[in-house]
């Protein structure tokens, strides 16, 4: 069978050499051109990222390691919240850092941390959380440069140091000590009242305030007694002040001491009303005190939580979070936002770069407006009284602070101006017809004298006749 393949086969191998052979060949086929590379469009370098550290100080271990977790919580929310927001300052794309240290309370540990956070080069604090631990932390911070906000201590020795790196956003121990002295003379009935205090910066702080503001509201002072910010066993302290039957004793200390103290005030049987400050103004002093803490009272900087301009967010976010707010978290929460807002506006978070535009604060808090005044103590700060009603802290009235307020104290400091002007001229007439009795009596005698003299000369006279 032949193959059919094999003529054409042969036909094209030919056709093939001829065309070699006469030095035709095939012209190649067009090729398109690659397409141009894309030209890829400039990356701008990607945003730096810098970590700010924030210190945080207060007792985390001990009587007070309740607070000090309060207020570190309040910290972490804040800074939390920073962190969410992703901020630039400086072209620099932001990450706040938290260094919580624990001082114990006790203010040898308060320098040694302070220490450690210069060294650890944060670029500013939060705290500490006590007076007698802030006071001594500040010359260090203040040697360093490194600005401090502090949320919960009120000793007004703090800032008034004349360190431009020491502020506070809440009102101080002179604010606090005056409205608790004129509110246990006046709205408690006070007579004789007996003081104890802690013998913290605070603690005695307060009660010196205190005793102040009583004596000028007319009451006195029935015992001044001292215990320490470990102590438990008040008895011998308490027996000593029964004696002198006062019918108010006010503590200056914390709710580690304050509660048992208004516990055993009531299994010894002593009669007078309980009245403390803020650091006694806690759940924990309900807590320990037990049945003993209903109907005792305390003070407390600020307004209540649910009257603060964004206290029902903070308390909802807070308690989801971290659970029951103790005390001073809110104000926490502020300080580190009032920081962030510093470095902001001053576009920097080197610290003396954003320190001069603290001092220049006009922000609107979780706790309050905040600004501050030349020492760097809070403007128009309040002080709110509570009494324990079921178990509860149950708000009474806010002394300063809202324009509201301030115009109330305004008129109550005119009213008794007018009362001491007008007490002043009610003696100041009685004096004068005192005066003028004695004036009249004196001439009255003259006179009565000189009738006689001449009564006596007439007499005389006659009887030489
Ligand atoms: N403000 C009362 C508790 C903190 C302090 O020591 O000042």
């Amino acid at each position: 069978m032949s193959n059919p393949r094999i003529p054409s086969m042969t036909l094209a191998i030919a056709a093939a050499i001829a065309m070699i052979g006469c030095g035709q060949k095939e012209e190649p086929k067009p090729v398109a051109a690659p397409a141009p590379a894309p030209v890829a469009a400039p990356v701008p370098p990607p945003t730096p990222e810098l970590t700010v550290k924030l210190g945080h100080v207060a007792p985390l271990t001990g009587p007070q390691a309740h607070l000090g977790k309060d207020n570190e919580n309040g910290a972490r929310m804040a800074i939390d919240e920073l962190n969410a927001q992703g901020l630039e300052i400086g072209g620099a794309k932001i990450k706040f850092d938290l260094v919580a240290e624990d001082d114990q309370a006790d203010p040898k540990q308060g320098t040694i941390v302070a220490q450690k956070l210069v060294d650890a080069k944060v670029n500013g604090v939060i705290g500490h959380l006590n007076s007698g631990t802030t006071i001594p932390a500040s010359k260090i911070y203040f040697d360093a440069g490194i600005p401090q906000i502090s949320g919960s201590a009120t000793n007004p020795k703090y800032t008034q140091q004349g360190f431009a790196t020491a502020f506070r956003v809440m009102a101080n121990d002179v604010q606090q000590g005056k409205v608790l002295g004129e509110f246990a003379a006046h709205q408690m009935g006070g007579k004789k009242i007996a003081i104890i205090d802690d013998r913290t910066a605070y603690g005695q702080g307060l009660a010196d305030e205190f005793e102040k503001a009583v004596i000028a509201s007319g009451g006195k002072i029935a015992a001044r007694e001292f215990t320490n910010d470990k102590a438990t066993d008040f008895a011998a302290i308490l027996t000593k002040i029964k004696s002198k039957k006062p019918d108010v004793i006010f503590y200056g200390g914390m709710d580690a001491q304050g509660g048992p103290m208004a516990k055993q005030m009531k299994s010894l049987g002593v009669k007078a009303k309980f009245l403390t400050g803020d650091g006694g103004c806690t759940p924990e002093f309900i807590k320990l005190a037990g049945a003993a803490s209903e109907g005792q009272y305390c003070s407390l900087p600020g307004v209540p939580l649910d009257q603060m301009p964004g206290g029902k967010a903070f308390g909802e976010a807070f308690t989801a979070k971290y659970g029951q707010i103790q005390l001073y978290a809110p104000y926490v929460y502020d300080a580190v936002m009032v920081m962030a807002d510093a470095m902001k506006r001053a576009n920097s978070v080197e610290s003396a770069k954003f320190l001069p535009e603290i001092g220049k604060t006009d922000y609107q808090g979780v706790s309050a407006k905040v600004q501050f005044d030349d020492k760097g103590d809070i403007k128009g700060g309040s002080i709110s009284m509570y009494q324990v009603k079921d178990g509860q802290w149950e708000y009474r009235e806010t002394i300063g602070g809202s324009p509201m307020a301030m115009a109330k104290e305004a008129v109550m400091d005119a009213a008794a101006a007018v009362k001491d002007a007008a007490v002043a001229t009610d003696a100041a007439a009685k004096d004068a017809m005192k005066d003028a009795a004695t004036e009249g009596a004196k001439v009255a005698t003259e006179v009565a004298k000189d009738v006689k003299e001449a009564a006596d000369a007439t007499k005389a006279a006659v009887e030489k006749k």
